[in-house]
């Protein structure tokens, strides 16, 4: 058996992947370096579950060793927060998160999440299978800078392009429209134009850039707001 921590997830060796976790955390490794490897190592979950060597279980149990891996690493990414964490210092920005209705995955956004948090994002997480109603509902309630739609499935697109286009439609004719940002693995730059969106990504990280621009271009056009 390898120990690599890209082999030990795909092989869904659960308590020596978390051991060669903490090992790499003792040697003085990033968090960054050791999440980019859970992900490889989820890859090959989902490679072999799609070839038939694993079924739902085994996407199960990936899921799970990554969940608390990212517990491990939390810490070193940025602050927990509680769900609406609130930042301490002004706001790099207030976005809007949530994974598409019809879509339970929220590995890739509870990453997201935490990263724009540890930036001072004021980050608002709706969950997983949020219709786009409630989308809209509570966009207007909370008037975000930029929204970002997670979703992981092909049959997640059309969701998020009816999440779109019923924002779209709340927003049309006015000044204060957030930005809208979508992500997720199967993530194209075609898909992302056939949803409508702003921008896109498949990297938590490289999306950075992406919504700061997103929450400058929605703050020009809107204005200074009454609550920062
Ligand atoms: C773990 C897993 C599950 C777990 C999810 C647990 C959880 N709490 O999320 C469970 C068991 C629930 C699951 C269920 C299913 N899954 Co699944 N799953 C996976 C797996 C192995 C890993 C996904 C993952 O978490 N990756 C790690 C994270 C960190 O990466 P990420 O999600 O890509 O996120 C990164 C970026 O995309 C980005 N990002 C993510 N969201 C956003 C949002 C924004 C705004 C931005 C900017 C960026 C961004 O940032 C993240 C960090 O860099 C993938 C395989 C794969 N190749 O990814 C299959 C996979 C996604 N699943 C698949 C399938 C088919 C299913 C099921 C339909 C299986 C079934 N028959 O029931 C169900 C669907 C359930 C549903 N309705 O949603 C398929 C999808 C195929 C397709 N083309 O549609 C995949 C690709 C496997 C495969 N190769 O067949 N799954």
């Amino acid at each position: 058996m390898s120990d690599a921590l890209v082999d030990l997830i795909a092989d869904l060796e659960e308590e020596a992947a978390i051991e060669r976790v903490h090992a790499r955390l003792a040697k003085g490794e990033l968090a960054a370096a050791i999440i980019e490897d859970c992900q490889a190592g989820l890859a090959v979950v989902g490679d072999r579950y799609r070839e038939g060597t694993y079924f739902i279980a085994g996407l199960i149990m990936a899921g799970e060793i990554f969940r608390e891996v990212m517990e491990i690493l939390e810490p070193l990414v940025g602050p927990a927060g509680a769900p609406d964490h609130e930042p301490t210092g002004p706001t790099s920005g207030r976005v809007l998160v949530l994974t598409v209705q019809g879509d339970i995955h929220d590995l890739g956004k509870n990453l997201l999440v935490m990263l724009l948090r540890s930036m001072n994002f004021e980050v608002h997480d709706l969950g997983v299978d949020v219709p786009p109603d409630e989308v809209v509902r509570v966009a207007m309630a909370l008037a975000p800078d930029v929204v970002g739609l997670s979703g992981m499935l092909l049959t997640s697109f059309p969701a998020m392009r009816a999440t779109i286009a019923a924002l779209r439609e709340a927003y049309a004719g006015r000044a204060d429209a957030p930005g809208i940002i979508v992500g997720g693995g199967q993530m194209t730059e075609g898909t992302a134009a056939w949803v409508g969106a702003d921008g896109w990504s498949d990297n938590a990280g490289s999306a950075v850039p992406d919504i700061e621009r997103l929450v400058g271009s929605a703050r020009a056009k809107r204005g200074p707001r009454d609550r920062a």
